[in-house]
C-alpha cells in the first residue's frame, strides 16, 4: 500500500487477524474486554516472533556475521518505524525500555539527577502507580516535593488547580494521556504549553493512548512520551521512551553495561551516543522487532476511524449500564474513550468479574493500580471493561446481558 494510504476500517477484517479472539472460554465465545491490561496480538506480530527465533536470532550491534547484521538492521528499522509513527525528529530520540514502568523509572532516575532539593514534581490524582511511586522514590532520594493536581467527581483534571500548583519550582509534570481506570483524555497539549511557560518539562504517560489515537509528539510538544509494547498489540517486555534529543543528551545514563559505552578503562568510562547511552546490555531484540511490526500494522489503519469506533463502543456500554439500578459509572469525563468502569451497590467488583468470566467475558476488577484514585472515589475498586478496535457492539450487547444476569444472581 502506498505511504499514507489507510485501509478503510472494518471490525470484521481486523478481528480475522487476531487468532486469540477465535476461542471459547467455558464453552462460550471469548469476549475480551481487558485491553487496558494488555492487548491481543495480530498474526503479523505472531509471525514475526516465530520468524525471528526460527531464522534470525543473533545478538545485535556487535557481530560481523550475516545474522547479527540482519538482526541489527531489523531492530534499528523498528526504531525508525516508531520514530515515524510518533513523528519524533530523530530515531535517536527513541529509547527501547522494558515498558512504561521502566521508561518512567529511567526518567525519574536520570532526569532526577539534574534536580536539586526543593524542586517540585507535579502529577495528578488519576495516575497509575507507575507514575506515582518512581516520583515518590525520587523525592525521597533527592529531597524533592511531590505535588498532586486534583480531579473533579467526573474524573476530569481541575485545570485551575493544576495552574495554581505550577510554579517556577516545578521541574517536571508527569501526567497520563488517558486514564486506565476512567478513560479520561487529558488535554496534554495544553498542559505542555502551561508547563513550558514556567520552564518545566512534561512527561506524557502514553500507556493507554498510543493504541487509541494518533500521537504526534512534536505537535503535543511533550518532552517525554512513554508507552508499553504489549498494550499496543506487540509483545511484553519491551516499551519505549521518547525524549527530546537535547534533554536526553543532558541526562546521565540510567544503567551501566555493554553497548552503552564508548570507551572503558578502569580509570574512566565514556558513554555511547543516543540512543545507546540508555540501552545497557542485550536488549529484548525480538521484542523490539515485533513492536516495530505492531506499529507498522497500526500505521496501515485509519486511526481516526478507530478512535470513533472505540468511543462509540464506550458510550454505548456506558449508556446501557447507566440505566441499571444500583450501577454507578466511575469516570464520566466529557473527553473520554475506550474504558467503562463501574460499581454496583452492595456487590463486590470481584464477584461480578468472576460471574462475567464464567460467561466467557474477560474484564478487570480491582483498583487497577490506581489506589489513590479509588480513595478519591471512596471505593475499593471497580469492574472495568476496556475496549480495543477489534471489539464490537454485539459483544457489548452480550456483556450488558451478562452484567444484568450477574447482578440478579448476586442481589
Ligand atoms: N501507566 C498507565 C496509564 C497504565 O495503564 C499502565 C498499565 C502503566 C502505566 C504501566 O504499564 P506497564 O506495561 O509498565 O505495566 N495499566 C494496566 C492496567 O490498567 N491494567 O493492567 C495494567
Amino acid at each position: 500500500m502506498a505511504e499514507g494510504t489507510k485501509k478503510p476500517f472494518s471490525v470484521r477484517e481486523i478481528r480475522e487477524q487476531f487468532p486469540a479472539l477465535r476461542q471459547t472460554v467455558y464453552g462460550k465465545n471469548l469476549i475480551y474486554f481487558d485491553n487496558g491490561a494488555t492487548s491481543q496480538k495480530p498474526q503479523v506480530v505472531l509471525d514475526a516472533i516465530n520468524r525471528y527465533y526460527s531464522k534470525d536470532n543473533a545478538n545485535i550491534h556487535r557481530g560481523v556475521h550475516f545474522m547479527s547484521q540482519k538482526a541489527t538492521t531489523e531492530f534499528e528499522e523498528a526504531r525508525i518505524a516508531i520514530q515515524k509513527y510518533l513523528n519524533a525528529k530523530k530515531s535517536e530520540e527513541i529509547i527501547f525500555t522494558k515498558g512504561t514502568t521502566d521508561s518512567i523509572n529511567l526518567v525519574a532516575f536520570s532526569y532526577g539527577e539534574l534536580l536539586k532539593e526543593g524542586d517540585e514534581i507535579l502529577i495528578t490524582t488519576m495516575e497509575h502507580h507507575s507514575n506515582i511511586v518512581p516520583w515518590q522514590m525520587l523525592c525521597e532520594r533527592k529531597k524533592l516535593v511531590l505535588k498532586v493536581a486534583p480531579i473533579n467527581k467526573k474524573g476530569e483534571l481541575i485545570e485551575e488547580e493544576f495552574d495554581k500548583l505550577l510554579s517556577n519550582r516545578t521541574k517536571l509534570v508527569s501526567v497520563t494521556h488517558i486514564s486506565n481506570t476512567l478513560g479520561t483524555i487529558n488535554p496534554v497539549k495544553e498542559l505542555a504549553k502551561k508547563t513550558h511557560a514556567v520552564g518545566a518539562k512534561i512527561l506524557v504517560d502514553g500507556a493507554q493512548s498510543i493504541q487509541h489515537m494518533k500521537v504526534d509528539v512534536r505537535d503535543l510538544d511533550c518532552d517525554f512520551y512513554v508507552f508499553s509494547s504489549h498494550k499496543v498489540f506487540g509483545p511484553t517486555g519491551i516499551g519505549v521512551l521518547y525524549g527530546k534529543e537535547d534533554l536526553l543528551d543532558r541526562m546521565p545514563p540510567y544503567q551501566g553495561g555493554g553497548d552503552m559505552i564508548s570507551k572503558v578503562t578502569f580509570e574512566r568510562t565514556t558513554y555511547n551516543e543516543l540512543p545507546h547511552k540508555f540501552e545497557a546490555g542485550t536488549p529484548h531484540i525480538a521484542g523490539g522487532i515485533c513492536l516495530g511490526e505492531a506499529i507498522r500494522f497500526l500505521n496501515a489503519l485509519d486511526m481516526d476511524a478507530i478512535q470513533r469506533h472505540e468511543k462509540e463502543l464506550a458510550h454505548y456500554a456506558q449508556d446501557m449500564l447507566d440505566t441499571f439500578e444500583g450501577v454507578r459509572i466511575i469516570g464520566e469525563a466529557k473527553q473520554k474513550t475506550s474504558v467503562v468502569s463501574f460499581v454496583v451497590d452492595k456487590i463486590h467488583p470481584f464477584d461480578i468479574g468472576t460471574l462475567l468470566d464464567k460467561q466467557g467475558i474477560a474484564v478487570r476488577t480491582g483498583h487497577h493500580c490506581t489506589q489513590p484514585l479509588m480513595d478519591f472515589f471512596k471505593i475499593p475498586g471497580t469492574v472495568r471493561a476496556s475496549f480495543a478496535f477489534y471489539n464490537t457492539k454485539e459483544e457489548i450487547d452480550t456483556f450488558i446481558a451478562a452484567v444484568e444476569k450477574s447482578i440478579s444472581i448476586l442481589k
